[in-house]
């Protein structure tokens, strides 16, 4: 992409009404621009982000077996009621009427809709185990919608909804997705942590928040430090298989948001020096449910002997578009956004450093096409501002390198290959170059 055709409107100060970097820099780097209170447009170098985002999320969701469709934003309040939630959701739930006087609302979450899908599509316990996942916008009329997308009114969230004939096999669907979760994150280049969770308008009694550590988080959560430690599932880790053991080793070691927090039990089972009392911002969340919907509304299949049972239920979010801000508060430094290379916009600023001189030009035509015949993605600054500009905004939005061009080098047969993150420089002929890059990012797209 040649920034001279793009549109990537950077603001140089920082914005008031922002409180937290994420915020702050998503603002400043022309992610996204602010509709009316926590609701956004996603700019195109936003968009990038949170759609990359979605392809790891569903490439992990696809990995452990589960199956992608997508339901409408708009539901009827009649569904609501067969589960009794509609009065019980309160005023966080965008209610309205249609032009026949229906009554609407906006949907906060799935769980009513794909259980009257199921219960009119399945009739046999044959037909389980499924999970079905979408990723659509969710609306939630926040009290104190805040800190920009991390806690929007309009959301972008993956559900994931899964149906079991008993409660063993229901645990097994949510160990399923816990192993999913901590691959996600571990690929956005996130250290999550899955803690012992409250089940809030959801509910069930089981279920575990996933937390990324952050001082601007807004849970406070309590861990053993060992936790931070512990090596995430491999790639061809056997969803078919059992597995409670690696769920064991996550779910040991004490971890807690602050609803469920226990101070007695914290200071017994963890050592002082290994006691992790930080704030966390939540990134995905869990719940096993059982029977909380199927039984109302009427979901069953018959069992092997004939039987009519109400099929167990669990529900499985992440916060696609909270995660671009979690992202950024875990990695930026003085000068702004640094993205890990598997989420990254574009993975080279490619930076002339004096556009309309002809060899200069031709240095970076030429260094530009070739990256992308390698399959590397490339942002071109090719306007004409001076270079001191050029610098700022590229550390800001953050790429994870830059190839910057200027004519001394060009005459001299080299450009300065510089990694974002360390500030790193080396300057090499434009061949080296090429496939230093490529060398370097194909060994960064896959993190686990
Ligand atoms: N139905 C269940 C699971 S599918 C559910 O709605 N769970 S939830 O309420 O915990 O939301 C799932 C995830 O969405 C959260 O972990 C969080 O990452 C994200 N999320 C929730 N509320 C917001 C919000 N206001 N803004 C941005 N992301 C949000």
């Amino acid at each position: 992409m040649r920034l001279s055709r793009f549109f990537l409107p950077v603001l140089r100060e920082t914005p008031k009404e922002a409180e937290i970097i994420s915020h702050q820099l998503m603002l400043r780097a022309g992610m996204v621009r602010q509709a009316s209170a926590g609701i956004y447009s996603w700019l195109p170098l936003g968009l990038k982000v949170l759609q990359r985002i979605e392809t790891i999320v569903r490439e992990e969701q696809d990995r452990s077996g589960a199956i992608e469709m997508l339901m409408p934003t708009l539901q009827q309040a009649d569904l609501w009621r067969e589960s009794g939630r509609y009065d019980a959701y309160g005023p966080e739930m965008l209610r309205f009427r249609d032009r026949h006087e229906r009554e609407m609302l906006y949907g906060p979450t799935n769980e009513e809709l794909i259980t009257q899908i199921f219960r009119d599509a399945v009739r046999s316990y044959r037909d389980l185990p499924r999970n079905l996942y979408h990723i659509q916008w969710k609306f939630r009329d926040e009290v104190r919608p805040r800190f920009g997308v991390m806690r929007g009114r309009e959301f972008l969230m993956k559900d994931a909804y899964s149906f079991d004939i008993n409660a063993a096999a229901a645990r097994q669907a949510y160990h399923r997705m816990f192993v999913a979760y901590l691959r996600t994150f571990a690929r956005m280049g996130l250290k999550s942590i899955p803690m012992a969770a409250d089940t809030g308008p959801i509910g069930g009694d089981l279920s575990h928040e996933f937390i990324i550590l952050a001082e601007t988080g807004e849970s406070r959560v309590y861990c053993h430090a060992d936790l931070l430690d512990l090596r995430v599932p491999p790639a061809d880790v056997d969803f078919a298989g059992d597995l409670a053991p690696l769920i064991e080793q996550w779910t040991k070691p004490y971890a807690a948001t602050d609803e469920k927090h226990e101070d007695v039990r914290f200071a017994a089972e963890v050592p002082a020096e290994k006691r992790l009392s930080a704030r966390g911002i939540e990134v995905g969340h869990i719940f096993f449910f059982g029977t909380k919907y199927s039984e109302p509304m009427g979901c069953r299949v018959q069992g092997p002997d004939g039987s009519m049972i109400a099929v167990q239920m669990g529900s499985y979010g992440i916060g696609v578009s909270r995660l671009v801000g979690a992202i950024i508060e875990a990695s930026h430094d003085a000068a702004g956004i640094v993205w890990p290379v598997p989420v990254a916009p574009f993975e080279v600023a490619l930076i002339n450093l004096k556009a309309g001189d002809k060899d200069t030009d031709r240095a970076c035509e030429d260094l530009y096409a070739r990256l992308m015949r390698a399959g590397v993605s490339v942002l071109y600054e090719d306007t004409e501002e001076r270079a001191g500009a050029k610098f700022a905004s590229m550390d800001l939005i953050g790429l994870p390198f830059q190839l910057i061009v200027g004519p001394k080098g060009v005459k001299n047969g080299e450009v300065e290959v510089k990694e974002r993150r360390s500030g790193e420089r080396v300057n090499l002929a434009p061949d080296a170059a090429v496939k230093r890059l490529v060398e370097l990012i194909s060994a960064r797209r896959l993190l686990v």
